[in-house]
């Protein structure tokens, strides 16, 4: 039963089906549950939050990542998944929400200048919420000024960077320089992840840790609240 929901959910973001009435990509399945009808079922079953997002939402958009690189997929496709994830994002919210106890710590996410990807930031930061931590999410295509302006006057713990393009990983290094510009360097933890980033690169550019998914993020930032170095 719970495998099948979660099939039927990873199904209907390759689909791009956010809704029953949706038609789907490959053939025509208006109808069919799609994205927001299947992740309220999987919470009305029980399934736990995380596995819809690992099993369902973020193994579906591995798989659009790999059909696009193949070129099964083409840019309208993934938007469309992109689209379908979303709004089951938008299911879960309230959800995760409720699972906060007393918060942990103070977060700000943003997607690096002159990036729009942000499903795997969304991922991220729906994660820390569930864990309890405090979020506070710029968006994509935030400047380095903007994300460090909105660390002092948040008095955030912690900084999160989100980069998906190789043009973009760049503007972490700027972002990293910007706080340290600020005198903010020091009061932060910089957490970074994205399909380009790797712990070589967190290194070189002076992040606390970089993360190769949500859990991970979780993982590091709880690990640095206990006083370790992740
Ligand atoms: C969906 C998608 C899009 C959507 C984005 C929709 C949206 N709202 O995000 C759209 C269609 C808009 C898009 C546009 C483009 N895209 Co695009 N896109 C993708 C795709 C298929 C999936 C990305 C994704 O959502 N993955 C799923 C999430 C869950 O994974 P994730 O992002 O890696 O996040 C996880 C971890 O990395 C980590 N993480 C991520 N961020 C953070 C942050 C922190 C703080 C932490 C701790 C952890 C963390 O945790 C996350 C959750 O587990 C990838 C292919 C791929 N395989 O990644 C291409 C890809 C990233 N895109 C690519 C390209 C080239 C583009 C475009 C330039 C295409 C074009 N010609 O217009 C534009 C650029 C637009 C812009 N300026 O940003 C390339 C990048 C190549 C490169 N290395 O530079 C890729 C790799 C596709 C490819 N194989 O060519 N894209």
């Amino acid at each position: 039963m719970k495998e099948q929901i979660l099939a039927d959910l990873r199904e209907s973001i390759l689909q791009g089906r956010r809704h029953a009435a949706d038609e789907g990509l490959t053939e025509d399945l208006v109808g069919r549950p799609g994205a927001v009808e299947l992740t309220k079922t999987a919470l009305e079953q029980g399934i736990d939050l995380k596995e819809i997002l690992a099993q369902g939402l973020n193994d579906a958009m591995t798989e659009v990542g790999k059909r696009y690189a193949s070129g099964e997929y083409f840019i309208p496709d993934m938007l469309a998944a992109a689209e379908a994830v979303g709004v089951a994002m938008e299911v879960l919210k309230p959800h995760l929400a409720q699972q906060k106890e007393k918060t942990k710590g103070k977060f700000i996410l943003a997607t690096v200048e002159k990036d729009q990807h942000d499903i795997g930031k969304n991922i991220v930061g729906l994660m820390l919420r569930g864990a309890g931590f405090e979020v506070v999410d710029l968006g994509t295509d935030v400047p380095a000024r903007e994300i460090a302006s909105a660390v002092a006057a948040e008095g955030a713990d912690f900084v999160g960077l989100s980069a998906l393009l190789d043009t973009t990983m760049r503007y972490m290094r700027k972002t990293i320089a910007e706080l340290e510009k600020q005198g903010l360097r020091e009061k932060v933890k910089v957490l970074i992840g994205g399909a380009p980033t790797s712990p070589e690169f967190a290194a070189e550019i002076g992040a606390d840790s970089h993360c190769k998914d949500a859990f991970a993020a979780v993982a590091a930032a709880e690990s640095f609240i206990r006083g370790g170095k992740n």
